[in-house]
């Protein structure tokens, strides 16, 4: 966090100054573990088992936060039946089918349930007059998924599709999918054998500290300091929070390790309450704003997931399959969000009549993402691409494949503000040296497009915390520099023109946009209108042209428009809100008058869970939002994320559904049963609960289960997607060693905004591989020296820096060395300072649930020296390849085999 996100660093500084204890965990010791009180080194890929054991610890010491757990999480609700845990089934849960690698999840349903996720997508949403919640906080801190290079969350979810499209559809975010809640049975004892509570308990008797030991190399004695001081400072007058970034999410379980994380949290009371919480640090500026306006490829503004074609054939299905009339919540308007969207594009074209233009709105037909549509283009059935502040020639997984695509295609456009490897690897990309590629045989034809630079325009940020913060052009951008909102305003323009005469059904679409915003001097367009548009506006009726001040205003018969509901009030009463810079000595120390958060400007989510059931603060340390007797309304610091009006006593009638169905002490609004879920009955695709796999490539055989790695991962068994062997496979010998990726404070991911710059290239000006003493000494390594490191698909080369902040790892009978790559450097002639690409060590693998690559985590073998040149580095690889024996079923196995029920 000291490294990356450097700004929000100054608030656990500031914490730490106060008392608080800072715990870095963490594979390498960085700048961050240099001022925390402790630093616990930790094997790449190991988390689920380091905090799978913390829950153990709670819950086998009784730690946990018995008032909290029993009334605001589903510690009580009976399983089905028919559930078998991981411990019954060899490393995988019931339903699990070894000839798809997919679960039928209806077995992890409550009793007496059905699974209704797959059918209604999200749930119950609740909250009245003051906004709405859509949770977006529990996704990861930035993922470089294959739906985007940012991973989100989305509603939705469709049943019996095909195969690459299932995870892509079943992304639900932090809603948590929908169960039938109303006939929960419970034990509120907690003593019955199939209620989560002690499902969980059994589920992670295993993870003991020895097994901490075991998988992630961590002393027992660390272990407890850690366990010791994450529930010392949990409970009534303390919170703990945790704080994660991409060294959880580029995983095949990374979902699962935000989960395990999430228990804790939920068992200790750390939820919805100041100080708690799981904060999700985002990556690139604007990060959290390009997936609630996405740029995913399976979403729509707000949420709203993208129709499938076949499916969604009318916006009436469309609705109804982002969610039930009988289920709970404000998702049950989102037929309103889709007409106001709809209306915001496509303005009088949009009428009751023609079901608001609804056909005009793309349809899916699959796994769209870049991992997905970068094996399309290799099989030439991709024509053009659009590279928009992005560079997968470095900063993808698997680098060779993405430049070995685009020379697939005819034509491509680059928007950048350097000339970055992806636009010049016709010339310059490490292919053209080994042969792969050769210059005159590429007919790919590539468009540069300078970019301005963020000082260069104005517009918003949305940042980790979800809020919106606005940024004022500073100085003008130089020569044919543009911003992307001119170019596309622009572009939108000229093919207007272009087809302004055309009598094409086709055509409509882009000729009925509402493509009017008004223009500066210079014909560019404000970047205000858009964010007022986004906001929404009345189109009929006594305030026909004001903008809307809260979605709840939104109607679904076309007199609103609005482009992303969970954004309606950041333009409330013609303000921009997001420009809003009140000093914080000037307000509460929630300073709501600091830039604008969606939804509704509230700052914490599920903030009802900071009093208790009754509806009391849990102690006045902690007060945040409580219920005013008085008054007979939630009031407090914060925006209450609650009914303001629907007392703690409240409880439904008989058949209630949506808002009215939430009790009184349901603060998880989101929820279907508006619970906390320790538990897990639907909406993921790999398991109800987390349980540890070693990576798809790991040295190490899973100490936990016989199951090796996730059996839910998405492989692509192809030649040019080779995999090392793991664990207990021959071959695994010939890659002993584990590597893991990271940044540096000097240079920005791929490294187009940073190895152009002299001053951060002379800082870091040389790609480098992190190696302890131990690890030199047995490789001959030397300091300074040069080091080639070696994976099935390739071998590259880095400066050796040998360091005792990477320390060899002791797993019982076995000691482990990792090695740390930067990930900022790429072959090119076009920056200051170039150098092999970490990412061409890794293949594509992903996990199930949100097609997220794997990352952070390899296996690879380490020599001194650099590695050979020319197509000497294809039969360099090669005779690795020969030697361990691999093949492309190697590592592509999702059932370990050996284990009950495998295929081959
Ligand atoms: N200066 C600078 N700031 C940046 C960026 C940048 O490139 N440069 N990038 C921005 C972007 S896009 C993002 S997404 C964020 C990313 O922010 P971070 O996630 O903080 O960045 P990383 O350095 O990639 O990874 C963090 C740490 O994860 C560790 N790690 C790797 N594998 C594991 C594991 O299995 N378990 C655990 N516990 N740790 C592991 C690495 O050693 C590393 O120290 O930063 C943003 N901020
Ligand atoms: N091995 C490994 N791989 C990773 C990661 C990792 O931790 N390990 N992290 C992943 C993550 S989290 C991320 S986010 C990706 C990043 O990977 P990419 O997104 O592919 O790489 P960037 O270098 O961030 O590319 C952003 C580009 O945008 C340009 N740019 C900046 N501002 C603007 C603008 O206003 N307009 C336009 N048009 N261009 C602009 C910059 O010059 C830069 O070239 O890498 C991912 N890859
Ligand atoms: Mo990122």
């Amino acid at each position: 966090m000291a490294e990356c996100h450097p700004v929000g660093f100054q608030w656990v500084m500031e914490a730490k100054a106060r008392g608080a204890k800072v715990i870095h965990v963490d594979p390498r010791f960085t700048r961050t573990s240099a001022v925390a009180d402790t630093h616990v080194p930790i094997r790449a890929g190991s988390d689920i088992a380091f905090l799978g054991a913390i829950v153990n610890h709670i819950l086998s010491n009784d730690l946990y936060f018995a008032d909290y757990v029993k009334a605001y999480t589903n510690a009580s609700h009976l399983v089905g039946e028919d559930f078998r845990d991981v411990d019954d089934l060899d490393g995988v849960f019931s339903g699990y089918d070894p000839e798809t690698g997919k679960y039928d999840t209806d077995s992890w349903a409550y009793e007496g349930e059905t699974e209704h996720a797959a059918t209604t997508g999200p749930t119950a949403h609740a909250d009245d007059q003051d906004g709405d919640d859509q949770d977006g906080d529990d996704h990861d801190g930035d993922d470089h998924a294959s739906t985007a290079h940012e991973g989100g969350v989305s509603p939705g979810g469709e049943s019996e599709q095909s195969e690459s499209s299932r995870g892509a559809a079943h992304e639900l975010g932090g809603h948590g999918a929908s169960v039938e809640h109303q006939q929960i049975q419970r034990d509120e004892t907690l003593q019955h054998p199939r209620c989560v509570f002690q499902v969980l308990k059994r589920h992670f008797a295993r993870y003991t500290p020895e097994l901490v030991q075991q998988a992630c190399g961590i002393t027992p004695e660390q272990f407890l300091e850690v366990c010791e001081a994450v529930t010392a400072n949990s409970g009534r007058d303390r919170t703990t929070a945790w704080v994660y970034s991409v060294g959880w999410t580029h995983h095949t379980v990374a979902i699962q390790y935000i989960r395990t994380s999430a228990i804790i949290q939920l068992l200790l009371g750390n939820t919805g309450r100041p100080g708690g919480g799981i904060m999700a640090l985002r990556g690139h500026a604007s990060i959290q704003g390009s997936t609630d306006i996405p740029t995913l490829y399976n979403l729509l503004p707000g949420y709203l997931p993208m129709p499938m074609a076949g499916q969604h054939d009318t916006l009436a299905e469309m609705a109804a399959g982002i969610a039930s009339s009988s289920q709970k919540g404000y998702w049950a308007n989102a037929r309103t969000y889709v007409v106001n969207l709809l209306k915001a594009w496509w303005g009088d074209a949009a009428t009751e009549d023609n079901d608001f233009a609804y056909d005009y709105l793309p349809r899916l037909t699959g796994d769209h993402g870049t991992y997905a549509t970068v094996m399309d283009m290799l099989a030439d059935k991709i024509d053009g691409y659009f590279l928009v502040g992005q560079n997968p020639a470095v900063g993808s997984a698997h680098a060779k494949m993405q430049r070995l695509g685009l020379a697939h295609l005819k034509w491509l456009v680059v928007r950048d503000l350097n000339l970055i490897e992806s636009a010049t690897f016709w010339k310059d990309a490490p292919e053209i040296e080994t042969g792969e590629l050769r210059t005159a045989d590429i007919d790919t034809e590539v468009f540069f497009f300078p970019a301005a630079s963020h000082v260069e325009k104005s517009g918003s940020f949305t940042q980790t915390q979800r809020m919106l913060q606005w940024h004022h052009k500073a100085v003008d951008p130089p020569g044919d520099c543009q911003s992307d909102l001119d170019f596309f305003h622009r572009l939108g323009v000229k093919i207007r023109e272009r087809l302004a005469d055309s009598g094409d059904d086709r055509d409509r679409p882009v000729l009925d946009l509402t493509w009017d915003y008004p223009v500066d001097e210079h014909g560019e367009v404000s970047a205000d209108a858009v964010l007022r548009e986004i906001n929404g506006f009345h189109l009929g009726g006594e305030k026909a042209g004001q903008a809307l001040g809260s979605y709840l205003e939104m109607e679904d018969d076309g007199s609103t428009a609005g482009g992303c509901w969970i954004y309606t009030g950041v333009y409330a009463d013609e303000v921009n809100q997001a420009a809003r810079r009140k000093p914080g000595r000037d307000q509460s120390w929630v300073a709501p008058e600091w830039g604008w958060a969606w939804p509704a400007n509230r700052r914490i989510l599920y903030n009802r869970a900071s009093a208790d059931p009754d509806g009391k603060p849990w102690s006045e340390r902690k007060a945040y939002v409580w219920w005013d007797e008085d008054q007979q309304k939630w009031v407090g610091h914060d925006v209450p994320d609650f009914e303001p009006d629907k007392p703690p006593s409240y409880r439904p009638p008989e058949g209630a559904t949506g808002i009215a169905a939430l009790a009184g002490d349901d603060p998880f609004i989101m929820q279907a049963d508006g619970k906390g879920w320790l538990y897990a009955p639907s909406g993921l695709l790999d398991g109800p609960m987390p349980s540890h796999y070693e990576p798809q490539e790991s040295p190490v055989a899973n100490p936990v289960y016989r199951q090796q790695s996730n059996p839910t991962r998405e492989v692509f068994p192809r030649e040019d997607n080779l995999q090392n062997p793991s664990g207990d496979e021959p071959g695994a010998e010939v890659y002993p060693y584990v590597f893991t990726t990271y940044r540096l404070t000097e240079h920005h991911t791929a490294g187009g905004m940073s190895r152009w710059q002299p001053y951060l290239a002379e800082l870091q000006p040389e790609f480098f591989c992190e190696v302890s003493p131990e690890l030199a000494r047995e490789r001959g390594l030397e300091h300074l020296g040069w080091a080639t490191i070696v994976s099935a698909r390739t071998a590259i080369e880095a400066r050796v820096m040998v360091t005792d902040r990477v320390v060899p790892l002791r797993m019982g009978d076995r000691v482990v060395h990792q090695i740390g790559l930067p990930y900022h450097w790429g072959v090119g002639n076009e920056a200051l300072v170039s150098g092999d690409s970490a990412n061409d060590l890794f293949g594509v693998t992903l996990d199930p649930n949100v097609h997220i690559q794997e990352s952070k985590v390899a296996s690879c073998d380490i020599r001194a020296g650099r590695r050979p040149r020319g197509p000497a580095l294809l039969d360099f690889v090669a005779d690795y390849r020969r030697r361990a024996g691999i093949t492309t079923e190697t590592g592509n196995q999702r059932r370990t085999p050996g284990t009950e029920g495998a295929t081959s």
